[in-house]
């Protein structure tokens, strides 16, 4: 092959294409390219659904660059030279391409950012790594606005945002005089109403023949494969968006918090996949939502909580995420070190919740925030779980899952194993929080109302010998004063029978059986 004069590279969470790597791109003179590695499709045992995602998505993404007259190099998995990983592979397109330069955007994951500090050495010509302007505050911005502060908080972060952008703004005021609606946020689904699922796409030819390869190659992953539905190209992508906006917007804040067995997605977008790789940029998502408002169609409530999570959460987390990165993953704020149960592979609890959660998330490498937080992470958090096998489940079941935003929501968020960093109090909650939010606990062998003894909800008692556990640590927290007051009318017998039951179940389940983790490690 003659000499290119820029080799532009395109990982998989990089499908747009105004990415900043493609911005300048000669059509004549530059060469794409897109690489499938076994090292990124094992450094986790992503969930099959997550593998044919990404795989599928990247060539369509590829076919679409070549439609626009762009030069393509795209390395398959099953090339028999594929040497294996984004090093390996960059060495051998720069012998065959012979470029001047090297042009990046920067990655998602820590671990890639230092396998691209070295490429420019290793490769003896100029790398260049450019920012990733998909996002709506650049990594320095937010180092700016953090500063020096201890604490980080979200809603301080988002008036920030709010007002730079001036999204949902009147001058320096909030649309409707209040910068949240969550409290209007919370409310349980009510009986009869049904939510519209998220539109589904039969998978085409190309997405057949990667679903082939994952079956064959990575049959060991976790989850279910066949029901895969997941958008897979730009144009789907924004098919999915306009649905969401036309039929879940309307009711998304209402319902936000709510769980509901047999209603997978409720009134959330299912967008964080298509988001997270490029088939969707987070500023039209925002845009779209906001017209809608505009026009009458969405009210403020929900609009405002929507984007909320996208120009606020979203963004928040990636924020700390380069701002404290590496050490962030290291802290263990509880001391919790625990083996993460079977039953967060095999779904096999009594535990109807857990249950619910494991299984929708097996099935469509799913679940909604809620479910997330307050039911898997909320067990992990009280039962005192180690961290890195929590983090490492979520990297590998969700197809929305990379580490800036996975590893944030779950050691900072949902573990609160950064003492308090991103979240003034950890999100603990007793089964009264599951069951006031969702219909689990009807059907459930155990009963919601009992704190100890007989049946009584796992939840019920780790909540308390959570709080008695790490005391020293919560107790001076003003925001847990109230939990700590109920506590203090405990009777010694019951508190001495709260730890007994709770380190009674907690052994039992947290045993490491020989099927433990099968589907986990490489
Ligand atoms: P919606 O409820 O429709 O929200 C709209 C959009 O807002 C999402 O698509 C997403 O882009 C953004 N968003 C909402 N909440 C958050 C948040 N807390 N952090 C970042 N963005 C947010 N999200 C991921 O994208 N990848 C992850 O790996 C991930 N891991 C998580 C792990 C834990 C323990 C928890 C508690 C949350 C995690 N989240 C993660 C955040 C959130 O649960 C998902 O973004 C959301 O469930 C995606 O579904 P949705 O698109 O239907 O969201
Ligand atoms: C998630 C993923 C997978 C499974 N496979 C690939 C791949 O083969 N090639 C690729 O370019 N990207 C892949 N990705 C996405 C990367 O893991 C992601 O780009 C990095 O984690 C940086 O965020
Ligand atoms: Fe979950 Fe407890 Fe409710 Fe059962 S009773 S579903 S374990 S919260």
């Amino acid at each position: 092959m003659g000499a290119c004069s820029t080799l532009r590279v395109i990982l998989g969470d990089q499908l747009s294409r105004s990415v900043s790597a493609l911005r300048d791109i000669s059509l004549h003179e530059d060469v794409v390219l897109m690489m499938e590695v076994m090292e990124e499709a094992t450094y986790v045992r992503h969930h099959k659904q997550k593998l044919v995602f990404v795989f599928s998505a990247m060539r369509h993404f590829a076919h679409s660059l070549r439609e626009q007259g762009i030069t393509v190099d795209y390395v398959p998995l099953d090339d028999p030279d594929n040497t294996g990983s984004f090093t390996g592979e960059l060495r051998r397109a720069v012998q065959r391409h012979r470029p001047q330069r090297v042009v990046v955007t920067e990655p998602g994951e820590w671990r890639v950012w230092q396998m691209m500090q070295a490429w420019q050495a290793e490769l003896g010509i100029p790398v260049e790594i450019r920012h990733d302007d998909r996002f709506l505050c650049s990594r320095a911005e937010f180092a700016r606005w953090s500063g020096h502060k201890d604490t980080l908080r979200l809603e301080f972060f988002y008036r920030y945002m709010r007002r730079k952008t001036g999204w949902l703004m009147n001058g320096d005021e909030p649309e409707g005089g209040r910068w949240n609606f969550d409290v209007e946020n919370r409310k349980p689904l009510p009986a009869g109403v049904v939510a519209p699922m998220p539109p589904r796409f039969p998978p085409d030819e190309t997405t057949q023949e990667v679903m082939q390869m994952v079956r064959h190659r990575f049959a060991h992953h976790f989850g279910d494969i066949d029901s895969f539905g997941w958008a897979v190209t730009r144009e789907q992508a924004l098919q999915a968006l306009d649905h969401f906006v036309q039929h879940a917007l309307p009711r998304f804040g209402d319902y936000q918090d709510a769980m509901k067995s047999g209603q997978d997605f409720l009134f959330h977008s299912a967008l964080s996949p298509y988001i997270n790789i490029g088939l969707l940029l987070p500023l039209e998502v925002c845009e779209q939502a906001i017209t809608a408002y505009r026009q009458g169609h969405a009210p403020l409530h929900c609009v405002e909580g929507f984007a909320r999570q996208i120009l606020g959460w979203r963004e928040y987390v990636r924020g700390i995420y380069w701002l404290k990165m590496p050490e962030y993953a290291q802290s263990n704020t509880f001391d919790a070190h625990r083996p993460l149960p079977d039953f967060y592979w095999t779904g096999d609890t009594d535990m109807r919740c857990v249950r619910e959660v494991v299984s929708a998330t097996w099935r469509n490498a799913y679940a909604h925030h809620i479910q997330r937080l307050m039911v898997t992470g909320n067990f992990a958090l009280l039962a005192g779980i180690e961290p890195k096998e929590v983090e490492e489940w979520y990297l590998l079941v969700y197809a929305d899952a990379y580490e800036w935003v996975e590893l944030p929501n779950t050691h900072g968020m949902a573990l609160h194993a950064d003492g308090g960093l991103m979240a003034s109090k950890p999100y603990a909650g007793s089964g009264a929080y599951i069951n006031r939010m969702s219909d689990y606990c009807r059907h459930c062998v155990y009963d919601v109302k009992r704190r100890v003894g007989e049946r009584a909800c796992p939840f019920n008692f780790l909540y308390w010998d959570f709080l008695m556990r790490n005391e020293r640590i919560l107790r001076p927290n003003a925001r847990m004063s109230m939990p700590y007051q109920l506590l203090d009318r405990f009777s010694e017998q019951e508190k001495a029978q709260i730890r007994q039951q709770a380190k009674q179940f907690l052994d039992t389940v947290c045993a490491r059986s020989s099927g433990g983790n099968r589907w986990s490690r490489t």
